[in-house]
Order: structure tokens, then sequence, then C-alpha cells
């Protein structure tokens, strides 16, 4: 049956992180953001989060365009078509170049909607059967390697099944190799957010030494080409995150060897139903997946949940607990890593209720949108 999507309702929030996240473009030290909400003809309630950051230094995208997107283009395509179900609204979507990000604020609202009228939960509704996901840790860049191995010897004590570590030139091998000294039998990984290039081979291949389980997106964030040129003579497994945008792009990066992970984020490929076709086709060639993060709120966080709960997502992610990064969650209850395990919510949609009183304390403005 079509859903009758009623209403958009976009809240514009803002969130100071409980520590700066660094990574080798920029700082975080505040996470804002929207919330989408779309309402049914019957009253049904599904929500989404955007994830593009304020400043475009991670892929081009830009909380202001994720605005520009949905107010101008995204809504209006929405009010003059028909969803019959979520798949629908990327397609919907598709005369819109990229601006995935955009995308997947509103169609993450439009699945919970669906899965809630069908009384699954997300993760049902996407096809995932796991109850509890591993889940890893990402750390920023930090002062010294010091604070690091103290931030690492917390973490690892909190349970997380993984360690990932942002590096950039001068914070790279030399950090990595005394951490892998003190921690000779932790899976660690690696994440230049695309600080080097071809120039810096002899330089990428120390990793090597270092038993990393992948690189994370050594190269530029546009590219697929020369990764493979860098895989070729790394032993190293490279997986792509801020090249990845499509089903179409892992299809290419695989056909020409430029990585051997995937890293998926919901909104970087434009929702969740691309989401799945990548995921569907990864599971096809044996591609390991894991899911990234974007330093969300609960909201977006119980996305990455339900993502994570389809098969192919082999390896524990950076789904953190909502106490790694906030005071306070917009959700309730908080999202939970114990011992390095989500337990996921057997609750219809994405199994969270709306913290009402957290979110107006963070919420800057609201805008509603009839259809
Ligand atoms: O590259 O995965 C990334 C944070 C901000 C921007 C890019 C990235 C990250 C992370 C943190 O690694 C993931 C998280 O904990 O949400
Ligand atoms: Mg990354």
């Amino acid at each position: 049956m079509a859903i009758r999507l009623k209403q958009f309702k976009i809240r514009k929030l803002k969130m100071r992180l409980k520590t700066p996240f660094m990574t080798s473009f920029g700082t975080f030290r505040d996470k804002e953001f929207l919330i989408t909400e779309a309402i049914d003809s019957e009253g049904n309630h599904g929500y989404g989060e955007s994830v593009a950051f304020t400043i475009p230094w991670y892929t081009e995208e830009s909380l202001h365009t994720t605005i520009h997107m949905i107010e101008d283009f995204l809504i209006p395509l929405l009010r003059e078509n028909t969803v019959e179900h979520p798949d629908d609204v990327l397609k919907i979507f598709q005369p819109i170049k990229r601006n995935n990000m955009a995308k997947a604020a509103l169609e993450g609202a439009v699945w919970d909607l669906y899965a809630k009228r069908e009384n699954l939960t997300l993760a049902e509704a996407l096809g995932g059967k796991k109850n509890q996901i591993d889940v890893g840790i990402s750390i920023g860049i930090q002062s010294s390697i010091d604070e690091l191995l103290e931030t690492i010897k917390n973490s690892l004590a909190s349970g997380y099944k993984r360690i990932k570590l942002k590096i950039k030139p001068g914070f790279d091998i030399d950090v990595l190799r005394e951490v892998r000294r003190r921690f000779p039998e932790t899976p660690i990984m690696a994440d230049a957010n695309s600080a080097y290039t071809l120039n810096n081979i002899k330089h990428l291949q120390h990793l090597d030494d270092l038993n990393l389980m992948m690189i994370e997106q050594p190269l530029a964030h546009d590219d697929i080409v020369d990764h493979a040129k860098l895989q070729a003579v790394m032993n190293t497994p490279i997986c792509l995150d801020e090249s990845i945008h499509s089903l179409d792009d892992v299809r290419k990066a695989h056909e020409l060897g430029s990585c051997k992970v995937i890293n998926v984020k919901i909104g970087r490929v434009g929702g969740l139903s691309e989401a799945k076709r990548i995921h569907d086709y990864c599971q096809e060639h044996g591609i390991p997946l894991w899911c990234g993060g974007m330093l969300e709120a609960g909201v977006g966080r119980a996305h990455n949940i339900a993502l994570t709960t389809l098969p192919q997502f082999t390896l524990p992610g950076d789904t953190s607990g909502s106490s790694r990064y906030w005071e306070k969650d917009i959700i309730k209850p908080e999202v939970i890593a114990a011992n390095g395990v989500i337990d996921v919510s057997e609750q219809p949609g994405i199994g969270y209720e709306l913290d009402e009183e957290a979110m107006d304390a963070f919420t800057e403005w609201i805008k509603v949108y009839s259809m």
C-alpha cells in the first residue's frame, strides 16, 4: 500500500562533542545536523538524521547544501511522486545528481516510517538477522603518543573489538609502530582520510610491517585509480571510505583492485536502499564490509545499527555507544556498547524513542513542509 506522506518536519540541532575529534583534515568540536521526521496520513512517524558536516572537508556536501537540496529539490520531488516502498525514494531523487547525504536524510525517515507501519524493526525491514552487532572505536589524532596509548588502553578496557586510529603525515608510521609494540595482538587499523599521494608509496609500505587489519582511504577522496596502484604494491588491505558513493563505485573499485574492504556510510551512498545494494554485491563477491560513522547522534546511530545486522557486515564498525560522543544523546534509551557489543532493539522501526526534552534543548529551528 502506498505511503501517503502528509508532512516532513526538519529540525536543526547543534550538539557539543564530549571531546574534540581530530582528523587529518580538521578538528570537530560540535555536531550540527538535521533530524528529519516523515509523517503519514495515518499519523505514523519516521525519523532520519543528516550526516554532512558544517564544512565540506570530508566530502563535498555541507549542512547548508543539505538544507538547500532538501528544501528546493528533494521535498518538491516527493510531493510530485508516490512512494510505495522506501526503495522508491532514491529512484524519485534520481534527477538530482549526487548530494547523497541530503537524499539519505529524507530516505532514512521514510525507511523508519515504513518499518513502523509494517510493525517490523528497521533491521528486519532491511533483511538483517543479527540481534547483536560487534563494534569498534575510531580514535582521533591525539597530542602525544602517551595520550594515544592511554586512550587505546581505556577503549580496550571498555571492550571495543577493534581500534581505528586516525593518522596523517607526521603522525603515522612511528606512532603506529609504538602502538603495535604496546598492543601486539589487538586488531588495529588506520584511517588517513586521503592525506597521502602516490609520492608517499615507500613511506606507506612501512605499514606492511605492522600487521594492521587495513588502511582506510590513504589517497585522494575522489580516487579509485591510484588506490589500485597502491594496493598492487602493499600487503595491507586498503579500505575505501570517501571514494565510495554508489554500488557502481564499489563495482569499479573491485574490478580495478583498488581495495579489499569497503566502509559503508549510509549518507555517503545516498541512503539505506543503496547501502543494501552494495551489501548484496559485496556478499556475492566475498568483499568484507563494515559500517562507518559520521559522529552521529542517536537517530543516525540507530540507522547504522540496523544496517550492520546484514550478514556481510563481518567486521566491527565505528558505531560506538552514545556516551563515547555525548553527555546526553537525543534518544531513549541511549545506545550502549557493552564489551564491544550492541544489542539490536526489538522495538519497531529504529527501535529507540526520541527524547523530546533533549531534542528541544539542542534544537535551533524547526521547519514544516506539508506534502
Ligand atoms: O573517516 O570515518 C571517517 C569522523 C568524521 C569524519 C570522517 C570519519 C570519522 C570517523 C569517526 O572515523 C566515526 C565515528 O565514530 O562516528
Ligand atoms: Mg574514514
